[in-house]
């Protein structure tokens, strides 16, 4: 996959190094390109915001800057260097993700289904905004989605974007070694949370791992981490449990 993103702190992205994802990236099985925004201001103070048309507090983003780098974007994309041998929807156009608080929220579903994808490109927001006609243009050219991730206020779309690329990044194909270990965690496949994981010593300052997880008894312990996963979404996030598991 390719992913592009946009930002006046490309610096934030360095954090996409470490780790799986850095090695996915080293591995060519992502192709993250960083782009300083302020490339694409040309006065001599490199400006990318203004005030607000009709007055009021804090500054908006300028369009200019983004039409330049997004066109660049789409041109390049365009061109055929995304890679489209490797992805199921390898023939489709870029999409362009803007985040925001005032988004669709970023679900498990939602990586899974952005992890089809053959090029993403965030473009990061910061200050009040971006002005509405970059939304308005680049959704009358393609395709564009404002995603957020969740009901609280960030100083801008950075770290929003490190969260979704993290998300995405792990469910392409060769990104995680064992497959198997996206499969039983946290809102994947029931919807459930994930049970408590142990591991040695048996006794840990007068804790012990639950008897059943030592029985050496495989269906015990399956029974026993279901069992732990419904009990713990049903305190912790009761609107998750499937229908069939909520008690009247
Ligand atoms: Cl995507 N952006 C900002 N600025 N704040 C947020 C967010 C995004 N998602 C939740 N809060």
């Amino acid at each position: 996959m390719r992913i592009d993103v946009v930002s006046i702190f490309p610096g934030y992205f360095d954090a996409l190094e470490l780790s799986l994802l850095g090695k996915a990236k080293s591995r060519g099985l992502i192709d993250l390109r960083v782009h300083d925004l302020r490339e694409a201001a040309h006065d001599k103070h490199r400006t990318v915001d203004d005030t607000p048309a009709g007055g009021g507090a804090g500054m908006v983003m300028k369009p200019e800057p983004w039409g330049e780098m997004l066109d660049g974007i789409l041109a390049d994309s365009a061109s055929g260097s995304a890679g489209s041998e490797s992805v199921p929807d390898g023939g489709a156009e870029p999409l362009i993700i803007f985040p925001s608080p005032a988004g669709d929220v970023f679900t498990q579903r939602m990586a899974r289904e952005l992890a089809e994808e053959r090029h993403l490109v965030f473009g990061c927001g910061r200050y009040e905004g971006i002005d509405q006609r970059v939304f308005d243009e680049y959704a009358e050219r393609g395709r564009v989605r404002l995603v957020s991730i969740g009901d609280y206020v960030l100083n801008g779309g950075e770290v929003a974007t490190i969260a979704m690329i993290e998300a995405i990044g792990r469910l392409l194909p060769g990104v995680v070694g064992n497959p198997e270990s996206l499969v039983e965690e946290s809102h994947e496949e029931d919807g459930l949370l994930e049970y408590p994981s142990y591991t040695k010593p048996a006794e840990w300052r007068g804790r012990e791992v639950p008897p059943v997880l030592l029985s050496g008894n495989h269906a015990a312990v399956e029974r026993w981490r279901r069992e732990q996963r419904i009990e713990r979404t049903r305190r912790v996030r009761p609107e998750l449990l499937p229908e069939e598991l909520r008690e009247a």
